[in-house]
């Protein structure tokens, strides 16, 4: 943290050079840091923000919705100043309006031209803090700075507009992609989706004096805009400048902005994803079918990162054949460890189900060194369940299709470290497969949950391609009987198909189902070298069953998690 704030300093130093303006933008005494800055990154920082004759881009294919609005002459010319921001980053909370209201002119001496601006790579992470005079970016595809990202990010300004006189005012933006407008703590535009650039305006009756102004901004990808400006029967319609905007450059402590998602949000190759939330610290994790079991982690479920660590980083377990066959992980917290259950073949070749344990979700993972279940027909697809009784379960799928016989899913009750059976436990038959119906020869990859008193089964059925859907059953017993939803839960759209595999994550009390589908060739079949990639949709609980999206893949964008 230390060190990132550091290098956020540095960068805003950079661009305070720029303009020879430090005097004039911050009225507390320099940082002495500043005047000894390299002025070596100026160029880059800023030719792309200065190049303000551009038109809007239109990297995005739709341009303007309203191209007079590129015409507006601009007279405030944007600069960047050094923010001085604290070590502690944004915890400085904003000032109160009736400070302001009451006595403007003891609060103008501590402001300075400009709003504050804060810039969050991966919508989450703040990686610039800075004074800006106006807010006319037009980035393109470009970084808004070294320090954010070119996409994926989001930023903030807040301060106060400096109002000349009483009377009605005009705000417009120009964004491309999201933006929403406090002016005078009411929110006057809200246009917080992905898109191309637009422009929005809304009309607000304003006192002479400060009023409050708050702009938040999210950037997908491709071109990106921002513009923000006003008009009045005093005021020519043009940008909000440096004698129009004041900040106290300090954060207002806020949250970072929540952006909504878009399918999918691991877009490559990663089947079966056994999905966990760390209540704890509020981290996910992901661990695939494939190799030694790479661990990726999100902050968000949205976006992911190789975590650099493996479940196997020598090479299976000394019980299994070297074959490639490492299947359908799944990690879990099972009592006061983290638990993966892995499917993997065993020295005869025969599938069969593993367990590594850690006291981190990121490893180093400890192999049970065993099996913990084999089949003579092979046994696959782990999953653990943990009753709301505190008894833990594993349910697991036989393997009989891959010899044309049914594939049972059984479940038997394990011992609280959930690397052993209870003795005497007997394993249960959960669900079959019913060749008439859509499952075809196969069910499989199970999740289970309780919720509203009842057990609901979530699973995939047939082959594992285009073909593959989600079914669900219920129970009002833990052990059964299960009775089948029917249909499929989750089918196929234009866009993708094959859904399945899941896990369901919940974070707080919302439900989300994060699954695998392949991306959909023209022939509305699966596309097989794109692999399946992983999405998510919420698990809605509004009827006797619970039932995602339109019944297909969300394919717009989703309000973001909770
Ligand atoms: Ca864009």
């Amino acid at each position: 943290m230390v060190k990132y704030l550091m290098i956020t300093a540095i960068a805003c130093v950079l661009l305070s050079c720029v303009e020879d303006q430090a005097s004039r933008a911050i009225g507390a005494e320099p940082n002495a840091d500043i005047s000894d800055a390299s002025e070596s990154h100026r160029a880059g920082d800023t030719g792309s923000i200065l190049d303000i004759d551009q038109q809007p881009g239109g990297s995005d294919g739709e341009g303007l919705a309203d191209q007079e609005s590129a015409d507006l002459s601009i007279d405030a010319s944007p600069t960047f100043e050094e923010a001085g921001v604290d070590d502690s980053g944004s915890s400085v909370p904003p000032p109160h309006d009736a400070e302001i209201v009451s006595d403007t002119s003891v609060v103008q001496a501590n402001l300075t031209p400009g709003l504050f601006a804060e810039y969050f790579a991966q919508y989450r992470t703040p990686v610039l803090q800075r004074i800006e005079l106006a807010i006319d970016h037009q980035w393109g595809e470009g970084q808004p700075h070294p320090s954010v990202p070119a996409d994926f990010f989001a930023a903030r300004w807040t301060g106060f507009i400096q109002v000349p006189e009483d009377g009605e005012y005009t705000f417009w933006v120009i964004s491309d992609d999201g933006v929403r407008v406090w002016v005078g703590g009411q929110q006057i535009i809200d246009a917080w989706r992905f898109q191309a650039p637009q422009r929005y305006q809304s009309s607000q009756r304003l006192a002479r004096g400060l009023s409050e102004v708050r702009v938040e901004y999210m950037e997908r990808n491709r071109g990106a805009v921002l513009r923000f400006g006003w008009s009045s029967a005093g005021v020519e319609a043009r940008l909000l400048g440096a004698d129009d905007l004041l900040t106290n450059g300090e954060s207002a402590g806020l949250p970072s902005p929540r952006v909504p998602y878009i399918n999918p949000i691991l877009g490559q190759n990663c089947p079966d994803p056994g999905v966990t939330h760390d209540a704890e610290t509020g981290e996910f994790y992901a661990i695939c079918t494939g190799g030694p079991f790479i661990i990726w982690r999100s902050a968000d479920l949205v976006f992911w990162q190789n975590s650099g660590r493996v479940v196997f980083p020598e090479g299976k377990p000394d019980w299994a054949e070297n074959g490639r066959r490492n299947w359908a992980p799944e990690i879990h917290r099972v009592s006061n460890r983290w638990v993966i259950y892995y499917t993997t073949v065993n020295g005869d070749d025969i599938l069969s189900i593993g367990a590594a344990f850690s006291d981190s979700p990121i490893g180093p993972y400890q192999d049970l060194g065993q099996p913990l279940v084999e089949h003579p027909m092979g046994v696959i697809d782990a999953h653990y369940f943990l009753d709301d009784d505190g008894r833990h379960y594993l349910t697991y799928k036989i393997d009989g299709n891959a010899t044309g016989q049914p594939t049972p899913i059984l479940m038997r009750e394990l011992e609280p470290d959930g690397l052993s059976f209870v003795e005497g436990s007997e394993a249960v038959e959960l669900l079959r497969n019913d060749p008439n119906t859509w499952e075809g020869g196969v069910v499989e990859a199970q999740w289970l949950v309780k919720r509203n008193g009842q057990y609901y089964l979530f699973y995939s059925g047939n082959v594992y391609d285009h073909r593959y859907r989600t079914g669900v059953a219920k129970a009002g017993r833990v052990t059964g009987p299960y009775v089948k939803h029917g249909a499929p839960i989750l089918g196929n759209n234009q866009r993708w198909v094959g859904p399945g595999h899941g896990s369901i994550v919940r974070v707080r009390d919302q439900d989300i189902f994060v699954y695998h589908a392949w991306p959909a060739n023209q022939r509305g079949t699966h596309e097989q070298e794109a692999g399946r990639h992983i999405l998510a949709d919420r698990i809605r609980w509004d009827g006797d069953w619970p039932s995602m999206s339109d019944g297909t893949p969300s394919i717009t964008q989703q309000p973001p998690f909770p």
